[in-house]
């Protein structure tokens, strides 16, 4: 006997698990979100019923905040709405002929108008007060609801307080939202870049282009945006930099016995384009225009105590109109001829110098080796006979 029982039982267990789910009839609506003053459409949706032919419900709501106006476009043969705003309720009766309707049927779409003003939420309560089958025994359809509500809110606002700074190849934005954004829209130059829930954009860009900003904030509930705040950066021209040196810290008279002072303005630089212009003031009334110049000092200035140095001026220009300028002064040691210690005599030191280099040659205009510097006379990189010579013929010189 029990094992006649747990067979009818296993039996019942294996129908129930082959039997197809059925789901439940909903009668139901989503969530409604309208700016104040505004007419939004929603519809009320009976889901997964079958053959209904009578259906008749009532929906409460708080008539102060949100009104219904108008209920419409259902899938009914015959729909009637009465509508008491007055009262908080709008009652919706609908009747199907033949077999009914199944599936997910609109009772209607209704149309809500928002009365109140904004940031407030409204229930949308659903009554059934009859749903029955398209039939002669007019069964009753069970039947749940999915209440909703109603959210009254105001529009997205503009992005604020928009500003940038910017370097030679870059702009950086900042923002501050707007009320109710769920994300800005970011445009550059009419073009779509981004939909931004930061409160900065940043890009990089061309020397000395014109770049537009447009933006946007968005409301995903309502589904609409704002309208767009704009801002037109162009890039500036950056100042170059100049910069100057004397290839040799010591350089001679050399008008006689030749000795070029060289110049080098190379390392100066401008960063968002090329220098066109480079003008040198070479502190003895004369000037030259390259960026490495050959200059031949015919004077120098000793006061007795020490040779003063020439003052060296390079001022350097970018390559666009206007131009930007940019300059630089320098120090350059000039001494007589043949005076390798700069002590405004030529004699027996700066022979023992001379001897004491002799040989040497130079990399990077003597850097690392000042005596070398001071023992080339002529600045050929070479301390030998040509050196010599010039001392033997400036002997007893003095400044
Ligand atoms: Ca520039
Ligand atoms: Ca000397
Ligand atoms: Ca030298
Ligand atoms: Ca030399």
């Amino acid at each position: 006997m029990t094992n006649v029982i747990n067979s009818i039982f296993f039996a019942l267990i294996l129908v129930l698990i082959t039997l197809p789910f059925v789901s439940s009839t909903t009668i139901s609506m989503g969530d409604v979100y309208i700016e104040p003053g505004a007419i939004s459409t929603t519809p009320i949706i009976i889901e997964n019923v079958s053959h209904v032919g009578t259906i008749d419900i009532t929906l409460f709501y708080n008539s102060s905040l949100v009104r219904i106006s108008d209920a419409s476009d259902s899938e009914f043969d015959f729909m009637h709405p009465v509508i008491n705003n007055s009262a908080g309720y709008t009652r919706i009766g609908g009747m199907a002929y033949g077999d009914g309707l199944s599936g997910n049927v609109q009772l209607a779409d209704l149309e809500f108008e928002a009365v109140g003003s904004a940031d407030v939420t409204c229930s949308l309560c659903i009554n059934i007060n009859e749903i029955k089958v398209a039939d002669a025994t007019e069964t009753t359809i069970p039947a749940n609801v999915q209440n909703s509500s109603i959210s009254i809110i105001n529009p997205p606002q503009s992005p604020g307080s928009l500003s940038s700074t910017v370097g030679c190849h870059w702009i950086n934005w900042t923002w501050i939202d707007g009320n109710n954004n769920d994300m800005v829209e970011v445009l550059i130059n009419d073009t779509w870049v981004m939909n931004s829930t930061m409160q900065y954009y940043n890009c990089t860009v061309f020397p000395h282009t014109v770049h537009i900003i447009s933006l946007r904030g968005y409301n995903s509930d309502l589904g609409k945006y704002s309208s767009y705040v704009n801002q037109t950066v162009s890039i500036p021209n950056f100042a170059p930099a100049a910069s100057a040196s004397s290839m040799h810290l010591h350089n001679n008279i050399g008008s006689v016995y030749e000795c070029k002072t060289l110049l080098d303005g190379s390392a100066s630089s401008d960063p968002d384009g090329n220098l066109t212009h480079y003008q040198w003031d070479f502190g003895d009334e004369t000037s030259g225009t390259d960026e490495v110049v050959e200059h031949i000092y015919t004077s120098c200035t000793w006061n007795a105590t020490f040779y003063e140095p020439f003052i060296v001026n390079l001022e350097v220009g970018d390559d666009l109109d206007p131009q930007i300028y940019d300059g630089v002064t320098i120090s350059v040691n000039v001494y007589i001829a043949g005076d390798t210690n700069a002590d405004g005599k030529v004699n027996i030191l700066d022979a023992t110098l001379v001897g004491v280099e002799w040989g040497e040659t130079c990399t990077d205009y003597w850097a690392g080796n000042e005596n070398g510097d001071r023992a080339d006379l002529n600045n050929d990189c070479k301390v030998n006979i040509l050196d010599a010579v010039i001392i033997g013929a400036c002997w007893g010189h003095t400044a």
